[in-house]
């Protein structure tokens, strides 16, 4: 039988993935965006004949009750956020309602349509931010750094207590920062494959950057989207971690992206600039998948190096077309 999915955030990097990966299974997918004056659907273009957007956004409750009327889905992965951690300094009260309270939002939501509907939650590993057990996995304590990470705690919590209170079959996959050439251009990684490519093609000479001494454990995010769903196939609802389990500072990232295209001395590129600091960081980050791997057989397959040269070679391919 063929089975529907709804995914809110459909527009962004993971949703864009999970829409190709779900449609490979044969699911009916929907989508929802939220409005806006210009069409931001440069990673979902390519689907547009496949998959059903629905209008609707995080910060209004109607609406989302609607989006699920208007499907009928059997399983509903909520990915849509203000998912940018700097930006959650400027707009806490904003990112609180979208990243925070909208998962409450779509739960409610799911409550009264069809409490039997699968749900998933896009937690982060922003929740543990000053990481007090590394690797962190599913049993290690969370000490949040940004409103971005207090939001996302709260969306994982609800998300638990409602599996508890009403029996629903919600899980969260608490994800390790995961990227792709779909990635949004603020981000880090995205930046500097964009930043690498145009200095290669002769469009820029240096990178505007903040602190390079934060690490990360990077992911690729087709990989990725491969546990959200297969956490929605499992006999009982859980949470995971999902994760490489190696950690890489920004400047190795530079180092990978700059020795690709042929520059050893890349510090010779690179601004730095207090505007991108954050005023609390996370210093590292490293998860420990075993739980995913031993319960779903779940893998991450794309290496670091691999991640970097497929952003790299992405972002010097869109560059070429424009000149
Ligand atoms: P993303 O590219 O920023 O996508 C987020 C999506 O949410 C965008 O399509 C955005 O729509 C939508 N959105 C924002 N505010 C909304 C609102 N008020 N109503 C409806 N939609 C709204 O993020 P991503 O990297 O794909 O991440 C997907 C999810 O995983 C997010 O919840 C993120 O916080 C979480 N996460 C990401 C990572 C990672 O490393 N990527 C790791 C852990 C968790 P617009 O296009 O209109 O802005
Ligand atoms: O920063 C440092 C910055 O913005 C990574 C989101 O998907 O993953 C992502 O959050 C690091 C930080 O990602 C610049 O200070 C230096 O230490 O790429 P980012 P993030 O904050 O890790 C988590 C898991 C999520 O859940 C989020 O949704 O890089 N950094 N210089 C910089 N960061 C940015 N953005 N820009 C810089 O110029």
């Amino acid at each position: 039988m063929t089975k529907t999915a709804f995914i809110t955030g459909i527009n962004g990097m993971d949703g864009s993935h999970l829409a190709d990966l779900l449609l490979t299974k044969g699911y009916k997918v929907y989508g929802m965006e939220r409005r806006s004056s210009n069409a931001n659907d440069v990673n979902t273009k390519h689907l547009k004949d496949d998959i059903t957007i629905l209008n609707g956004d995080m910060t209004d409750q109607n609406s989302l009750l609607r989006c699920l009327k208007e499907c009928n889905p059997d399983e509903v992965y909520n990915l849509a956020a203000q998912s940018f951690v700097g930006e959650s300094w400027n707009t806490p009260e904003h990112t609180s309602e979208v990243t925070g309270i909208g998962v409450l939002r779509v739960l409610e939501a799911i409550r009264e349509f069809n409490p039997k509907i699968r749900f998933y939650q896009a937690s982060s590993s922003e929740m543990f931010g000053r990481m007090v057990e590394n690797p962190a996995k599913e049993t290690t304590p969370f000490y949040p750094r940004s409103p971005y990470g207090v939001a996302k705690l709260y969306g994982h919590w609800i998300t638990k207590n409602y599996r508890e209170s009403y029996n629903m079959f919600a899980c969260s996959g608490i994800l390790f920062n995961h990227e792709s050439e779909r990635r949004g251009i603020e981000f880090v990684t995205r930046k500097i494959s964009d930043g690498v490519a145009r200095i290669k093609l002769g469009l820029a000479d240096h990178i505007t950057l903040g602190n390079l001494e934060a690490k990360r454990d990077w992911g690729y995010a087709p990989d990725y989207v491969k546990a959200m769903w297969l956490m929605l196939q499992q006999d009982t609802a859980d949470d995971y971690v999902i994760a490489t389990g190696e950690t890489h500072s920004i400047r190795e990232f530079l180092d990978v992206a700059f020795k690709y295209i042929g520059i050893n001395n890349w510090a010779l590129y690179i601004k730095q600039d207090p505007r991108f600091m954050r005023p609390a960081e996370v210093d590292v980050l490293r998860g420990d998948y075993t739980k995913a791997k031993t319960q779903m057989e779940w893998n991450p397959d794309t290496s670091f190096e691999n991640l970097v040269k497929k952003m790299v070679d992405n972002d010097l391919e869109l560059l070429k077309k424009d000149i």
